[in-house]
């Protein structure tokens, strides 16, 4: 008998007979629970709980949104081992990622904490005699909280923690392939002691209760994070219905990590191996273009082909694994058809890229680096989302800045060199909304603003002091001595 796990609206917990059941991708054998599927009417009453909680919670006291979320934060903590681990197996990474993730979220919530405390505002002279005028942050009202399958935990929270200091109420709903971190983040806050109705979970399909969302009249904004495609959709919807929704949106990258001559070899081999196959590549920062220029190019694909040959791939939970498996069935297959459009394209398969059979039954993919890759190959373009890396090669610094801008995305990039001069420039030019020098173009700090330019963003960044552009409204006020 599998665990069941309810939907929580209102402050219950509500089962359902339509269930989901949550396979581990290390080993398809393993059944994590069951857990309900939200109906569309149960959606609805998440909506309306959350709209019915607001006016209290945006009225509560910032000490009190501190304690909750800062409560969040420490057993968040505490439980990072026991929640790793069921990260790493619901969604594939290493336990050690898995870890490290948990141990993200419940920084977040600290660091959030305080922001229930710092939100201020400015105090301006008016322009009559006399008058002075106030601008404060107000919340929004209702946020639906749409997230993705690679970071279960950590994008989840940076959006909910974020959007509780600022005084929202939420309806959340975690991607279908990772319902366990999302039931697990919000039965933590429930005991922090959120009021009903602040935050409602609604497991489910996209189409259907994220649908809902989008175009439900009580719901005041949107924040997500997934696909292009998605991502579009949403968009249309939250300004194509009868409310007019304010939007931000984190979607996919291409992101380039240039190698210049001049780089410490060491640097850029970890730079690239960590950014293109860490996480199983599954990450919206990761490097899947490596630019690299003609007298260091040899020795670099040497040197990341001997790094790959150390690398274990395998069950997440194992403490040989350094990669774990591909998240399900129709991603290995996305990553299986895109090494086939490489190949069918002219590029050179130097490593990797077939499906690999380990003790337990799961989604094992060797990593693969394409070399002679040119800029207009589809495995050049597209964000693929897995262990897929490609390799172009340009002749000098300026070649290379000329590629790596020469996308639809625009959400990191990253340059390994040791010239002041290519470093600074690359800061300035790179069409990118996070430019890293000799550091993988993944990993990033909870108290800097993260999101893209071009394709890969829409709307107010996320995470750090910058997340209040997104979940607050600016109020300006006129007073004078009566
Ligand atoms: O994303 P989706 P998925 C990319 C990556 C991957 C692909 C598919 O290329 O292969 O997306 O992943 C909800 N209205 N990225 O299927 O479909 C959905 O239920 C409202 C890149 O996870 O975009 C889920 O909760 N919501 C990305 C969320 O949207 C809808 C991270 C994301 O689902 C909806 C993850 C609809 N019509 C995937 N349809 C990155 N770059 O960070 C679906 N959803």
């Amino acid at each position: 008998m599998n665990t069941h796990y309810g939907n929580f609206i209102d402050g219950q917990w509500i089962r359902s007979d339509d269930i989901n059941r949550n396979i581990n991708p290390s080993d398809t054998n393993d059944v994590i629970g069951e857990y309900a599927r939200a109906s569309a009417s149960q959606a609805d009453q998440a909506v309306q709980a959350a709209r019915n909680a607001f006016p209290r919670w945006s009225h509560t006291t910032p000490a009190a949104r501190h304690d909750i979320l800062a409560r969040a934060g420490t057993e968040i903590f505490a439980r990072r081992e026991e929640l790793g681990r069921l990260l790493s197996r619901e969604e594939g990474k290493t336990l050690p990622e898995g870890i490290g993730e948990v141990t993200r979220a419940a920084q977040v919530f600290t660091f959030m904490a305080g922001e229930a405390l710092r939100i201020g505002g400015e105090r301006l002279s008016g322009l009559q005699e006399g008058s002075d005028a106030e601008v404060t942050r107000e919340p929004l009202g209702v946020v639906g909280i749409i997230s993705p399958w690679n970071f279960p935990i950590a994008i989840p929270a940076w959006k909910i923690a974020a959007a509780l200091a600022y005084g929202n109420c939420i309806v959340f709903k975690p991607a279908e392939l990772v319902p366990g971190c999302a039931w697990a983040l919000v039965s933590i806050l429930e005991r922090a002691g959120l009021p009903p109705g602040v935050l409602n979970l609604v497991m489910g399909s996209g189409r259907t209760i994220g649908a809902l969302l989008t175009t439900h009249r009580d719901v005041d904004a949107i924040s997500f994070t997934g696909s292009v495609p998605t991502g579009r959709g949403i968009a249309a919807a939250c300004v194509g219905g009868e409310t007019m929704k304010r939007m931000q949106l984190e979607m996919g990258g291409k992101n380039p990590l240039v190698v210049l001559d001049d780089a410490s070899l060491d640097v850029a081999v970890e730079c690239a191996i960590n950014g293109g196959f860490y996480s199983t590549g599954q990450r919206c920062t990761s490097s899947s273009r490596l630019i690299v220029t003609d007298a260091i190019y040899d020795r670099f694909i040497a040197a990341v082909m001997r790094r790959l040959d150390t690398l274990q791939v395998g069950h997440a939970l194992e403490s040989s694994t350094d990669i774990g498996p591909v998240v399900d069935e129709r991603q290995l297959e996305t990553d299986l058809s895109y090494i086939d459009v490489g190949r069918n394209e002219g590029a050179t398969l130097r490593w990797g890229g077939d499906t690999l059979s380990r003790k337990t039954p799961g989604y094992f993919l060797q990593p693969a680096l394409f070399t002679d890759v040119r800029p207009d190959m589809r495995i050049a373009r597209e964000e693929i989302f897995g262990p897929v890396v490609a390799v172009l090669r340009v002749k000098g610094y300026d070649e290379a800045l000329a590629v790596a801008n020469d996308t639809e995305f625009g959400l990191s990039a990253g340059i390994c060199t040791t010239s002041l001069k290519y470093a600074t420039d690359f800061k300035r030019n790179a069409q990118a909304g996070i430019v890293k020098v000799n550091q993988s173009t993944s990993g990033l700090d909870y108290h800097l603003p993260f999101g893209g330019r071009k394709g890969s963003s829409y709307g107010p960044r996320e995470q750090g002091h910058y997340a209040a552009e997104f979940y607050t409204i600016v109020k300006t006020a006129y007073s004078s001595a009566g």
